[in-house]
């Protein structure tokens, strides 16, 4: 039998993980010398490739000394940590990768703490050693003490260190020393990460992870840890809920570097392999014995922590720029999406047009949203409310670990800011002028807060967060945005408009565009909404300087990402969403109707 080591590459979000994998594929010889590849190679799909980081994790493997070497690139994203510790069932250890200048961050801890509680074993690899300023003998400490309160056990606290540069190509013994290539990690992985002993017996394979092509649908991926598995034979899937269906193989794939590798060889434990043909899985499903089954425990998927309503576009530009803008197209995309997405559910709601959806976060939901509107979708979108639950009787909200790094003189803004949104400090460290804060704070703190952390601080704050635990609601919040400047009539935005109401606020509009009666054209000075008219040319009357048009001074119009004006938009507004634009509105569109409405709440618009 082969000799083979499964390890996943964890770490913080951008610390380096798929740029070390495009490094150890080219150790593994899987490109000629002369062909070229590019970075980031596993970042395939368009979103990955624009954003720059990694969405979903993938199986690639290398040879290197006779060794099948199966590598599993995992997310770093906070949103995606469920993928991670998911996947980390088919490792037998794990590369810890910390960025030698950030040291270990939250998502550091949480992948971290997954690994050694599955009882892996951690190679921790010290990346980015080139930077200025970085500090590679404090980094190794600091894993060693965060090691220490996760309750490694001897074996795990007996770690090697490896250190290098991923970008420049490099992994050695020595951070002041490059070396040439990455084969020294190689190396000690080969060193470090024994292959299992796998128990003798029938069949056993838990479905920890699934891909999906348009052609043959979903594909279960795991490792099989005991026995073996064959294209053709007829297995059982026991469920989660004791039920076990019958089915058979229909092709069986291994990885093999950058692809999927179909086989009709048995695949033996140690292995982890691929599967077309089951009718109908779940992940944490076993795959085992025909005859004799006898199912794993089963794994859990994440839980959403947030929702946002998907609504059909009923804008008055509806229907200009996509090619599906029904509710019903939108319906079956999203009911489709949950086959493969899976910490994403979907339920309809009472009114036709609009569905609610659950996910792990702003990024998790922004991304379904980026992918359906290159697929030709207009879509609506609701203001992203968290998830509420109630807990032995008491009302709770998820509440999230969140580190902002800063310059030491804005670190008294910084605090000011997260504890007006119910944040607590936990604990301040300062080195090289730069302050680490580290704070708990409500989810719903979170949202909107990256844009006035980044103002506040002339965007130098760094932030990230992740979810920890459902507790007691912690009361409103002390913040309140500024109100909206709406348009009151449909048309195009005349630059001298627009000129004359400067003054009330900043534009989300370039002069010229086209706007709707009700849509969001601007955020004003002051808390309420109010409607302006920038429709309006200037009065016949005033000929001569009707040709100055063009020589107005207008300022450059404030233009959101997706996840920006996720977390800008209040509740009575949504987000129109076509393959080209993006508009934020009012739900309610004519002023007369919004004001009724608003009065019956007591709040006033100009
Ligand atoms: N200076 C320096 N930059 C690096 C190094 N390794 C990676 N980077 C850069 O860091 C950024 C993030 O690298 P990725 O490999 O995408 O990080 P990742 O851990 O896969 O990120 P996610 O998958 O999104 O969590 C990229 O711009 C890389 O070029 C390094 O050794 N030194
Ligand atoms: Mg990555």
């Amino acid at each position: 039998m082969e000799d083979i080591r499964n390890i996943a590459i964890i770490a913080h979000v951008d610390h380096g993980k798929t740029t070390l994998v495009d490094r150890i594929l080219y150790q593994g010889k899987l490109f000629r010398d002369n062909q070229k590849v590019g970075e980031l190679i596993l970042d395939s799909n368009e979103l990955e490739r624009e954003r720059g980081i990694t969405i979903l994790s993938k199986n690639v493997s290398v040879r290197y000394k006779g060794v099948k070497i199966n590598i599993i690139d995992t997310p770093g994203h906070s949103d995606f940590g469920g993928e991670v510790e998911r996947v980390l069932n088919m490792a037998d250890g794990v590369l810890l990768i910390v960025d030698a200048f950030e040291g270990p961050m939250p998502q550091t801890r949480f992948v971290l703490q997954k690994a050694l509680e599955l009882k892996l074993k951690p190679i921790v690899v010290v990346n980015k050693v080139d930077k200025p300023n970085c500090n590679p003998e404090e980094t190794v400490e600091k894993v060693f003490e965060l090691m220490c309160s996760l309750d490694a056990d001897d074996d795990q606290l007996d770690f090697p260190v490896v250190y290098g540069s991923a970008k420049q190509g490099w992994m050695g013994p020595d951070y002041k020393t490059p070396t040439n290539d990455v084969s020294h990690l190689l190396d000690v992985i080969l060193d470090t990460i024994k292959p299992q002993e796998y128990p003798e017996g029938s069949l056993q394979m838990r479905i920890t992870s699934l891909d999906y092509s348009s052609y043959t649908g979903r594909i279960a991926i795991g490792k099989v840890t005991r026995g073996s598995i064959k294209a053709g034979d007829v297995v059982s899937v026991a469920k989660s809920d004791g039920s076990i269906i019958k089915a058979t193989i229909k092709e069986l794939y291994r990885f093999e570097g950058l692809a999927k590798e179909k086989t009709k060889e048995p695949v033996y434990a140690g292995e982890i392999c691929a599967l077309l043909g089951l009718e109908s899985f779940d992940i944490g499903d076993t795959v085992c014995d025909n005859l004799e089954p006898e199912p794993l425990s089963t794994i859990k998927v994440d839980e959403p922590t947030m929702s946002m309503i998907f609504a059909s576009n009923d804008s008055p530009f509806f229907g200009r720029e996509g090619k599906y803008v029904t509710s019903r197209q939108l319906r079956d995309r999203l009911y489709k999406e949950t086959e493969k997405n899976l910490a994403l559910r979907v339920e309809d709601t009472d009114s036709a047009d609009k569905f609610t959806v659950y996910g792990r976060g702003i990024l998790h939901l922004s991304i379904l949203v980026e992918t359906m509107r290159r697929e030709g979708f207009e879509l609506q979108l609701g203001q992203p409310r968290v998830i509420i639950k109630e807990i032995n009787g008491q009302k709770c909200e998820p509440v999230e670990e969140l580190s902002i790094q800063v310059p030491d003189d804005f670190a008294g803004k910084v605090i000011e800011i997260v504890t007006q949104r119910k944040g607590e400090i936990v604990n301040i460290e300062s080195r090289n002028d730069r302050s680490n804060l580290d704070f708990r704070i409500p989810s719903r703190g979170l949202i909107g807060m990256r844009n006035v952390l980044l103002t506040a601080t002339e965007g130098e704050a760094v932030m990230s967060h992740r979810f920890d635990a459902f507790e007691p609601w912690k009361g409103e919040l002390g913040i309140r945005r500024n109100g909206s400047l709406i348009a009151i009539e449909t048309g195009q935005a005349i630059p001298y408009s627009i000129d004359k109401l400067q003054d009330r606020g900043k534009f989300f509009i370039y002069p010229g565009e086209e706007v709707y009666e009700g849509q969001i054209i601007g955020e004003n000075t002051r808390y309420n909404d109010i409607g302006v008219n920038v429709t309006k040319t200037k009065k016949l009357s005033n000929v001569r300087a009707a040709g100055s048009d063009e020589k107005v001074q207008i300022a450059p119009p404030v233009r959101f990402s997706l996840e920006e004006a996720m977390e800008y938009i209040a509740e009575d507004e949504m987000i129109e969403i076509t393959p080209k634009s993006m508009r934020l509105r009012k739900i309610i569109l004519n002023q007369l109707e919004r004001k009724r409405a608003a009065r019956e709440k007591g709040i006033e618009e100009e």
